[in-house]
């Protein structure tokens, strides 16, 4: 049954995008909502997850009248495989931005990377004792050479675990060894996952769920953890500092670039290039007052972490941001690129740059971005907006509403330090239970629930009960937005989360980087739990995703999971049509790793199911509740 379109008003929460889907309107831009409306309703079996296209006996769809595909496959099998392939997409993704920034890493180690540089070595060399490299004595650049070596490594099939996992407390790996859940392997997990699903091969629901796990675990323990963690390297560890978020950070005087997607690798040398002064003076001869560079999604949020670079939008302002009229270019690398964007620059001056070789969109520039020729591609890739600025019909111009203030930057480094060096005062304010627990807000949007109304609603229902937020990836510019990134934020938390955020000169609610940087998270977890002596499903947290789309935030959903943290998502994926596997996820899973999903589409209620969940964590450490 086809339902009414939706109003303008009830499409998203925020002015800057309503009075851009105006003007889309007036101007005949089609927009993610417009194709939402043509594909619904959604095909009930694939919504489901009963339908398979694993061999070419089928495609197949199995139902109640017809429960088995052409080859036997019921229900629960075709199930399970499509979850297991879901999740593996988002942790290929994940762990092939990983792989990016290990290749600039190596090309650097080999004199093959002039532009970029090791700017915290610091971390270089503490990360290589995490992993057992002798350090003592060495050249630094042959540390750092080791250290390549041994993350390429946790790709490949030799070895049997993951080296990061010395992050994990051993009681979890205890568990995960015992459950066959143990990551050996990043891409190892990955392609096995791929073998399990073909024709005839793992044909236990619940066997290929605890693989799927295990590539999700190879995601977050391993092929996320790597990429945050040589980004920062590369490119310096998150402090905290303050900028801006929504489309008013495009700026009508100034020549506007934005940047999408997930890579660094990328974004941080058009940063370089857009610095210089012979663009910067090229840019005020065709009558600009500069070059701006905003950011859209998570490579936004790393720009923003490490830069302080103002945030236009996430996913769901990707499309509005640039119906602004304002945008010179728009230059992404991968994940979360709707295509669409090509066809919406058209209807503008703005130039579409694609910069992989894996990530290309028919009609864009593109360019092929290699680490020993980075800064050379940069210059010419902002060159190109700068020029584009002279082709902008200023009539077409509408930039809504005033930029909001953010505080980001909060590395684990950072927090430690602004704790005063060690996690003690975050572990007493725990025990005292001024803090009573944390939840990560995590993830995307998603056209079918009201733009940021849960990511928001959560936030600040949590931060009332004194439950601190931990926000990374598109969650960011919603909180940030909401207002709930800057330290003033404290007057909408309690008591106890008002008290300790204000002592230290923190929001309630800390941005934690991108959608790699949940590692960050996980690490934390990891942390604690090795303080008190405790598994990390015994700590009084949570995770949530509330308006996830991507296969990435299934991965990331099910590595909390897998890794004890009780997980939240707005929507539920597409398995109800398995018994088998929707019990797993929903309280299965819940015997085995000490942590389940749960499903709940209303802030409120889902705030009071981590109150409770928290509750009970807190009594069980014999801590007041
Ligand atoms: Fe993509 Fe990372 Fe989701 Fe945003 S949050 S829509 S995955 S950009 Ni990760
Ligand atoms: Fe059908 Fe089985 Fe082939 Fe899937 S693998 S398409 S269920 S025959």
């Amino acid at each position: 049954m086809a339902r009414e379109p939706r109003s303008i008003d009830e499409l998203t929460i925020w002015e800057d995008a309503k009075a851009m889907l105006r003007k889309a309107k007036r101007e005949g831009v089609e927009t993610v909502y417009d194709r939402l409306e043509q594909q619904t309703p959604h095909c009930k079996f694939c919504e489901l997850g009963t339908t398979c296209r694993n061999c070419t006996m089928g495609p197949c769809r199995v139902s109640e009248k017809r429960p088995r595909g052409v080859c036997g496959a019921d229900a629960d099998v075709i199930v399970a495989r499509n979850f297991g392939r879901f999740v593996t997409g988002g942790a290929a993704a994940h762990s092939d931005h990983g792989r990016d920034l290990m290749e600039v890493f190596e090309a650097l180690v080999q004199g093959d990377a002039p532009h970029y540089k090791i700017t915290d070595e610091a971390k270089m060399l503490r990360l290589a004792g995490e992993v057992g490299i002798e350090t003592e004595g060495r050249e630094s650049m042959e540390v750092a050479s080791d250290l390549a070596e041994c993350f390429f490594g946790d790709f490949g099939s030799r070895k049997k675990s993951i080296s990061l996992l010395s992050r994990v407390p051993d009681v979890r790996k205890e568990k995960w060894a015992k459950l066959g859940m143990t990551p050996r392997g990043v891409d190892r997990e990955i392609a096995e996952m791929m073998h399990r699903t073909h024709m005839g091969v793992d044909n236990d629901a619940a066997n290929t769920m605890i693989h799927a796990a295990r590539t999700a675990l190879a995601d977050g323990w391993g092929g996320s953890m790597i990429g945050t963690e040589l980004s920062d390297v590369l490119f310096g560890t998150p402090t905290p500092s303050r900028s801006t978020a929504n489309l008013a950070v495009i700026k009508e005087d100034m020549v506007n670039l934005l940047v999408h997607g997930h890579s660094p690798v990328v974004s941080e040398m058009i940063l370089a290039a857009a610095r210089e002064p012979e663009i910067v003076a090229r840019a005020k001869e065709l009558g600009a007052n500069g070059i701006n560079i905003a950011g859209l999604c998570c490579t936004g949020n790393e720009l923003l972490m490490r830069k302080g670079i103002p945030m236009a939008g996430n996913h769901l302002m990707t499309e509005l941001a640039i119906i602004t009229g304002a945008v010179e270019a728009v230059v992404v690398d991968y994940q979360c690129i709707m295509p669409s964007l090509i066809q919406v620059s058209g209807c503008y001056h703005t130039k579409f740059i694609d910069t992989t070789e894996k990530a290309r969109f028919t009609g864009a520039i593109h360019f092929d971005f290699e680490p020993h020729t980075a800064l050379e591609q940069a210059r010419k890739i902002v060159s190109i907006a700068v020029e584009a600025f002279a082709e902008r019909d200023p009539s077409r111009v509408e930039i809504p509403g005033e930029p909001i203030e953010v505080m980001t930057g909060f590395s684990n480094e950072a927090v430690i330090e602004a704790l005063g060096g060690s996690l003690d005062p975050l572990v007493k304010a725990i025990a005292d239970g001024d803090i009573r627990g944390a939840v990560g807000i995590v993830g995307c949007n998603n056209p079918k629930i009201k733009h940021d109304s849960l990511n928001v609603g959560l936030a600040k229902e949590l931060i009332k009960r004194d439950i601190l937020v931990l926000v990374t990836g598109c969650v960011t510019t919603a909180a940030g937005k909401a207002g709930l990134l800057v330290p003033e934020a404290i007057e909408m938390a309690g008591p106890g989360l008002k008290k300790i955020c204000g002592a230290l000169g923190v929001p309630p609610v800390l941005h934690y980087g991108s959608c790699v940087d949940n590692a960050r998270i996980i690490q934390l977890c990891g942390a604690l739990a090795k303080a008190l002596n405790v598994d990390i499903s015994d700590l009084p947290v949570g995770a949530s995703s509330p308006e996830w789309y991507s296969e990435k935030a299934a991965s990331i959903g099910l590595y909390a999971v897998a890794s004890g943290i009780y997980t939240h998502l707005g929507h539920p994926p597409n398995i109800l049509g398995s018994e088998t596997v929707t019990n797993l996820a929903v309280s299965g899973l819940e015997d085995l790793v000490g942590a389940s999903f749960f499903i709940e589409s209303d802030a409120v209620k889902t705030a009071e199911m981590f109150d409770e969940r928290i509750k009970a964590k807190r009594k069980a450490l014999g801590l007041s509740e």
